[in-house]
């Protein structure tokens, strides 16, 4: 492929963003009634209204045009086909067959895999409606009620955020807690709360290798056999996902409890397989179905839409444009709602593992930044905690803010009050506050001239902050499988326009090499010298800390 620099959209791109670098969003508004109709889209009742955002008619054709030019479409249909677009693992990237809907064949080296996805979700349909219509209960005869999901990554941070978003539609009495971290305190508090006799363990991982998992999940189970001096009872109460049955088996679980998936499935993105067995068991199989029904939805958008009113291309070219040429190096996520106070973890992930690359898929070093820097918090807390930075700080912060226009918790007019931030903040970071304004508002108050000189500076907002206003009705599972496949898809659009492999994560493959060498140092216990003089020092005074009488 050309290089992304040498490209004529990105030549024209750069042109062009020295024309309307600091062209002001307010002067925009003013001059153009219609910014609203040219820069929103929709998917059923997801709205994107990208209006505030620093684009002029000019620049959002040029951002489509590298779209064009760099063949997004012709990327997406190779994904969706199961092309093994992912490069350095010799894979196809076919999350999005898990949720294909329509069924229609999806092939990997010749064979339809629909009928094997199909195999496991009715396996889920059957379990989970057996354990939430207490036919498959504890050893002991009770009812399960707890749900524990011990996994890691992608293993936890999909299923965790659909089941805190989706908690109205839980099955009342049953609770899903989920055993991420090797910190053995995660694990602890969470045994403290659940009685062994009606408590069923998921252990979530692809490898099956994974450390931190692997000694939950060991915790987990000598745990329950020492409260239930049951050894016989765990085949019972743990069950596995994963694609490596053979390690399953030697953890002791049963070929019947084990739910399968297959490499073509990235961990970031495998909320969609059997990864999502604690949303089925905590919602339901028919909601889990229906999250799968709105990932789908975006699928079909994704595919079909033309670029300009294609929700993910337009936010992976908006981002893309903050990113490269006004050299922003975060994109914050602000999702006005509870519910959804775990999706900038989800995200992060998403994103920062797909997309922090510095090679391109031709092995070279990139010269151009890529993925940002994912980060947020649920509105209207951030409002009080860093908004400052976004209204007067010197960083750019182009966000997403989303809010359903439904509270499922309506009490009094809070939610209108939820909804009013919303819609205040967004504006005010687009139109700022100007001298004017800010002195008018001083004198309204009736300050002397002097405190107003002195204190005008401070009051000014320059604004021209870019967000993105995400809409919807209702948070519901058929909203939420759009929403985290709309990101999916913006992260993989803005992939190819890189040039960069968004599905390998030979990081976090490199984390997992080195805790095991020094792990072997700290069991020895002698002193250490094998490393760097920073890594032997620390290491020498924690076991000085942690050993000494
Ligand atoms: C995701 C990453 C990573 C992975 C975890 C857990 O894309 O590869 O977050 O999901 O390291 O891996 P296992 O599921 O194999 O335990």
């Amino acid at each position: 492929m050309q290089k992304l620099t040498q490209l004529a959209s990105w030549k024209a791109l750069e042109a062009h963003f020295e024309q309307v670098k600091d062209v002001h969003m307010r002067d925009l508004f003013a001059q153009d009634n219609n910014r609203f109709k040219k820069f929103s889209a929709q998917m059923d009742d997801i709205l994107l209204d990208f209006s505030k955002n620093r684009i002029t008619d000019e620049t959002f054709r040029l951002l489509c045009d590298l779209a064009r030019e760099v063949d997004v479409e012709g990327w997406r249909d190779q994904m969706f086909a199961g092309e093994p677009i992912n490069v350095s693992e010799f894979r196809p990237v076919l999350h999005t067959a898990l949720r294909n809907r329509s069924n229609t064949p999806v092939y990997v080296d010749g064979e339809n895999v629909m009928p094997k996805i199909n195999r496991v979700l009715a396996q889920m349909r059957y379990f989970t409606e057996r354990v939430r219509g207490g036919h498959l209960r504890g050893y002991s005869g009770q009812l399960i009620t707890d749900i524990v999901n011990i996994g890691i990554g992608g293993s936890d941070l999909g299923p965790h955020v659909v089941c805190d978003s989706m908690k109205p539609y839980a099955q009342r009495g049953m609770n899903v807690h989920f055993v991420s971290n090797v910190d053995p305190t995660h694990l602890t508090e969470i045994l403290k709360f659940v009685k062994p006799e009606s408590t069923l363990f998921i252990v979530s991982s692809k490898t099956f290798t994974t450390q931190e998992t692997m000694l939950n999940a060991q915790s987990a189970r000598s745990w329950f056999v020492e409260l239930t001096a049951n050894e016989k009872a765990v085949a019972r109460h743990f069950v596995a996902v994963t694609t490596n049955k053979k390690a399953a088996t030697e953890f002791g679980i049963l070929e019947e409890n084990m739910f399968e998936f297959w490499d073509w499935v990235g961990g970031r993105y495998s909320l969609w397989s059997a990864i999502g067995l604690p949303i089925a068991l905590y919602l339901g199989m028919d909601r889990f179905e229906e999250f799968l029904d709105g990932a789908y939805a975006m699928d079909m958008h994704f595919r079909s839409a033309p670029l300009e009113k294609n929700i993910p291309v337009v936010l992976a070219l908006l981002g893309i444009w903050y990113n490269n040429f006004f050299d922003a190096q975060s994109h914050g996520i602000m999702a006005y709602n509870q519910y959804l106070r775990r999706l900038p973890a989800y995200l992060q992930q998403l994103d920062m593992e797909s997309n922090g690359k510095t090679i391109n898929r031709e092995g070279e070093r990139v010269d151009y930044l890529t993925g940002p820097i994912i980060w947020g918090e649920t509105g209207s807390n951030c409002q009080h905690a860093f908004f400052q930075l976004m209204h007067q700080g010197t960083k750019p912060v182009p966000s997403d803010f989303l809010i359903p226009a439904r509270s499922k918790n309506p009490l009094g007019e809070q939610h209108c009050v939820l909804l009013a931030n919303y819609f205040a903040q967004t504006r005010a970071l687009m139109k700022g506050k100007t001298e004017e304004e800010a002195r008018a508002e001083l004198e309204a108050l009736g300050s002397s001239p002097e405190v107003i000189e002195d204190v005008l500076p401070h009051k000014i907002f320059e604004g021209n902050k870019p967000t993105n206003s995400i809409l919807f009705e209702n948070l519901e599972p058929r909203t939420l499988g759009a929403l985290l496949a709309m990101y999916e898809h913006k992260v993989f659009v803005q992939g190819v326009i890189w040039n960069i492999n968004s599905f390998d994560q030979w990081g976090v493959e490199y984390g997992k090499q080195l805790a095991s060498d020094i792990q072997q140092e700290l069991a020895s216990r002698h002193e250490i010298s094998r490393y760097d003089d920073s890594t032997n020092n620390l290491i020498n005074y924690c076991m000085m800390l942690k050993f000494s009488d």
